[in-house]
């Protein structure tokens, strides 16, 4: 049952317009960030190529991170879901369940050996106990898995950095998909949940070029993660002038001031919520009134609680001081660069010391 039809004839075959299918191709070249001159690179690709086989794990998790992938709207979810990637196996999206199910998984490791993709959804417990697939523990089912695969995707803060599983005391020594899989490429997708439309666009980018998008040091994809919610924030005109929430029913509240004294985590926080905002570009956290709580950062659940503000920028001296306005800001800047430049050294020297 090896996929023949192109990503075009599949559209055109679930009565989808060439019209819909032009429509399809400019979100996503969007969503990669192309200009519209480089709309035909997609189009092209879509002509041409197959659909990319899935299989969709789920291991320590609150099923948040499908949740919203189905939302996904950029394209529209049943696009994505069935025509750009053929999702074989999902524990929430599959009809077969049981012996069926497994047996969907052990033929697209053989049909489709080293061009399917595996999205991991949660955390792996070290101890075998926690957790068991099909009589299997979530890490041999994982190694199993990830055998014949193309790229492996850590889509959510659990599979990429452990999640809330993770925080302290982690029960289940719960790990990260990084801990585990060595010899595949690893795409890091971190939030809690995550933005849909990243995974959207590293499929696309897939399809599209046929290698995976540039990723930064800590494999996450760089188009969607080099900015701080804090420099895309639609609150920062507020931050810059020093007009700060002081409770969450003050004036300020209701004039839509900074959340920082509430303890926004923007500052510290890289995501693309700022820019692509959820729900098809509704809204995000801040701009509904809620600070960020850095959700897309490793170890979110134990640098809280969400309420206390980003006192000090971990790996530098400087403390964020909002009532000094203009120092506060260059100063803020300044830190979020070095912080990161500081987390990048420290992030090097701990793979080195790994690869030792
Ligand atoms: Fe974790 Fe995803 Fe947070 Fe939940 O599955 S990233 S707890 S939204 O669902 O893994
Ligand atoms: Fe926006 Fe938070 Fe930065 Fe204020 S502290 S500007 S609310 S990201
Ligand atoms: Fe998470 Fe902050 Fe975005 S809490 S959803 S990274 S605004």
């Amino acid at each position: 049952m090896k996929q023949e039809k192109t990503i075009l004839q599949e559209v055109l075959d679930r009565g989808f317009s060439r019209r819909d299918f032009l429509k399809m191709c400019t979100a996503l070249a969007a969503t990669l960030g192309l200009d519209y001159s480089q709309t035909n690179k997609v189009v092209n690709a879509m002509e041409t190529k197959k659909r990319v086989p899935v299989i969709w794990l789920q291991m320590q998790d609150c099923t948040g991170c499908s949740e919203s992938f189905i939302r996904s709207s950029q394209p529209k979810t049943e696009s994505v879901l069935l025509e750009m990637i053929s999702l074989e196996y999902s524990e929430v999206l599959s009809a077969p369940s049981g012996h069926y199910a497994e047996k969907s998984i052990k033929d697209v490791m053989e049909k489709y050996k080293g061009e399917y993709i595996v999205v991991v959804e949660g955390s792996i417990p070290s101890n075998d106990i926690y957790l068991m697939i099909a009589g299997k523990s979530a890490r041999k089912e994982l190694e199993h898995v990830c055998e014949n695969a193309a790229a492996v995707l850590a889509y959510g803060s659990c599979s990429s950095w452990g999640g809330v599983a993770a925080a302290k005391p982690n029960p289940t020594g719960a790990v990260p998909v990084t801990d585990i899989i060595k010899n595949k490429p690893v795409i890091v997708v971190p939030g809690c949940p995550p933005i849909a439309e990243v995974m959207t666009g590293v499929i696309a980018h897939y399809v599209t070029f046929g290698v995976l998008p540039e990723l930064d040091h800590l494999g996450r994809p760089k188009a969607f993660y080099r900015h701080r919610i804090h420099d895309k924030c639609n609150r920062r005109a507020y931050f810059d002038a020093g007009l700060f929430v002081e409770n969450f029913d003050d004036e300020g509240s209701k004039q839509g001031y900074c959340l920082y004294k509430v303890g926004c985590k923007g500052p510290t926080t890289y995501n693309s919520c700022a820019e692509m905002r959820w729900n098809g570009g509704v809204s995000y956290p801040i701009q509904s009134g809620n600070p960020c709580i850095g959700c897309s950062e490793k170890d979110f659940w134990d640098n809280g609680p969400f309420f206390t503000r980003v006192a000090k920028i971990p790996g530098t001296q400087t403390t964020i001081n909002p009532d000094v306005v203009g120092a506060a800001v260059v100063g803020a800047t300044i830190a979020g660069v070095a912080a990161h430049g500081a987390l990048t050294a420290l992030d090097k020297k701990k793979k080195e010391s790994k690869d030792k």
